[in-house]
């Protein structure tokens, strides 16, 4: 039987799982809209986004919730270029992601043919163009082959306008079933328990992978066995509980801070993780010659990428984890759980302190006006359960971890460094859990940056949460400007002019909300949060709580 080639494409979508489509077409997606109008697609759910960043976003958010991988078909050039920002987010967080735009066809090269494969290349594992029919079925089923094989991570593929229209008779290629589970081989594994029983001060450093590997359970065993001092390198996903006795919080960004936290410890484990991404340059190495540093990852690009490591283990995070648990199992002496037993007690000793400290800045200034960003979480986790947050709240987010110990699963934040992610990450989650308040917290620079999300959050009915963050300004650019003053420029004498970060008038919101129909309100009290929480999720539709809180630095 022959088909075209729009049809056997759309029947490869469906054999790989995908049930949405978000997008933005353009005239060279005709074949696709045109297909899809027909009424013999039946079986997926487009989502219109009116800016392609929404799309972006949304399909993020649907993979890193649901964990299966999204779908996204862009237009040409053009749109591809505005949907590039947010694929730069899902590229450093690893977002199973298969990105299509339509291209012109093959068979005349005019001045408006352009190589779209070259402008992604930068940001995804596997790019490509599909110029002949025959093609079609192999290159399709590699695309999503390759983004679902760890490290996951987004893939393009070019479509010539000619493919889609060509007849063939050609087959679905199945996607193979590839085995996640990569082993470590023994002998890392026995040197790795060797340094273990012998560290005096070892330190865990995890990242975003533990999450994708689903290995929550097995690395509180590991900290816990080892007695080790654990920190996050982000958090974007929750890798370890918060509230954790040897949770030391995020590793700091900026070189000497980083370094100052390294030096006591013989030992660094570094699992699922970006070693060190400094904002800043600063001239070094994050170790030095006193502390052995392994590395465990199922990203081999990853491992002794900058950082100086003395030993690699590519591997799942999972697996590794289980053997060395095992390995450690069968190690440990009487005499060194005393000695680990001692050790978790003294960062007992420090994450009290920690705790006790969070506590100290939540109370402080806990009246002001306009209020903290501190009062406002803990007014709203005061009021909310089962939820899922997405956290874009940029400056505020200290603050968010802080108000409240997310478990894994129940946050997930920006990563990448582009803003606008929120918007649409916020409705692409909701679409993965259709039954929790999904709530997107956003900043109201990064919220205006797609607010279009609002018109699709309408149009689309995805029923979800946004709180925006409303300090009036660029907030983190101002705290970066005092780090970049002091640590680079080694200026000694501050001052607070800050030059295009403030936002004269502000951004009202609440008020753009309504106009797409949705529920919005302006918040300056914080006693009102509860109230409006509470109609918010009670509202069968997209509600907006735009929240004035303090913007100084
Ligand atoms: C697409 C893009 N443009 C510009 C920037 C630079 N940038 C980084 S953070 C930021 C400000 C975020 O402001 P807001 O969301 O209001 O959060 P706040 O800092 O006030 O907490 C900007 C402009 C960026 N990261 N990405
Ligand atoms: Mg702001």
């Amino acid at each position: 039987m022959k088909r075209k080639g729009i049809d056997l494409f759309l029947a490869a979508l469906k054999e790989y799982k995908i049930e949405h489509i978000f997008g933005n077409p353009g005239t060279s997606e005709s074949a696709i809209t045109n297909a899809l109008a027909s009424g013999d697609h039946d079986n997926f759910k487009y989502f219109l986004a009116v800016q392609e960043g929404v799309a972006m976003g949304m399909a993020d958010g649907w993979a890193r919730s649901s964990g299966k991988t999204a779908f996204v078909n862009l237009h040409i050039d053009s749109g591809l270029a505005n949907g590039i920002s947010l694929l730069i987010n899902a590229y450093y967080g690893g977002a199973p992601m298969v990105l299509t735009a339509g291209n012109k066809d093959i068979r005349k090269l005019n001045s408006y043919r352009s190589n779209l494969v070259n402008m992604v290349k930068e940001f995804t594992k596997w790019s490509a163009e599909v110029t002949h029919i025959d093609q079609l079925p192999e290159m399709t089923m590699r695309a999503f082959k390759e983004a679902t094989t760890p490290p996951t991570a987004p893939v393009f593929l070019s479509l010539a306008a000619n493919v889609f229209d060509e007849y063939t008779d050609a087959p679905v290629i199945k996607l193979p079933f590839i085995s996640k589970s990569t082993k470590p081989s023994i002998d890392s594994i026995e040197l790795l328990s060797n340094k273990i029983i012998n560290s005096d001060n070892p330190l865990i450093l995890l990242g975003d992978r533990v999450s994708h590997s689903k290995s929550h359970q097995e690395i509180i065993e590991f900290a816990e066995k080892t007695g080790s001092w654990v920190y996050s390198a982000t958090t974007s996903e929750i890798n370890f509980p918060l509230d954790h006795p040897q949770y030391l919080g995020t590793f700091p960004n900026l070189l000497s801070k980083a370094q100052d936290k390294i030096k006591n410890h013989d030992l660094v484990i570094s699992i699922g993780t970006n070693v060190f991404d400094g904002f800043f340059y600063m001239r070094g190495q994050l170790f030095n010659n006193d502390t052995f540093h392994a590395h465990i990852d199922s990203s081999a690009s990853t491992i002794g990428r900058n950082e100086k490591t003395d030993l690699g283990i590519i591997s799942d995070p999972k697996s590794a984890l289980i053997d060395l648990n095992l390995e450690l199992n069968k190690k440990m002496d009487g005499e060194i759980k005393e000695k680990i037993s001692l050790r978790k007690k003294e960062i007992q000793i420090q994450t009290v302190a920690i705790k006790k400290e969070e506590k100290n800045t939540i109370n402080e200034n806990y009246n002001q006006n306009p209020m903290s960003a501190h009062r406002m979480f803990s007014e709203i986790f005061k009021s909310i359960s089962n939820y899922i947050v997405i956290d874009d709240s940029v400056s505020s987010r200290q603050a968010l971890l802080t108000a409240n110990k997310f478990k894994p699963g129940e946050m997930h934040g920006e990563r990448g460094g582009a803003i606008g992610w929120g918007m649409g990450a916020t409705m692409g989650v909701k679409l993965a859990n259709p039954d929790k308040n999904v709530i997107g917290i956003i900043g109201d620079g990064s919220a205006m940056m797609t607010v279009q999300a609002l018109w699709t959050a309408a149009n689309s009915n995805i029923p979800v949460i946004y709180i925006i963050c409303n300090n009036q300004s660029y907030r983190v650019l101002k705290t970066n400007m005092q780090i970049y003053k002091s640590e680079i420029l080694q200026e000694s004498i501050q001052n607070d002019k800050y030059f295009a970060m403030d936002f004269n008038p502000p951004f009202n919101f609440a008020e753009i909300a309504k106009t797409f129909g949705l529920d919005g309100y302006k918040i300056t009290n914080p006693d009102e949060i509860k109230k409006y929480l509470s109609l918010a999720v009670k509202s069968n539709k997209t509600t907006v709580l735009d929240i004035n809180i303090d913007g100084t630095v």
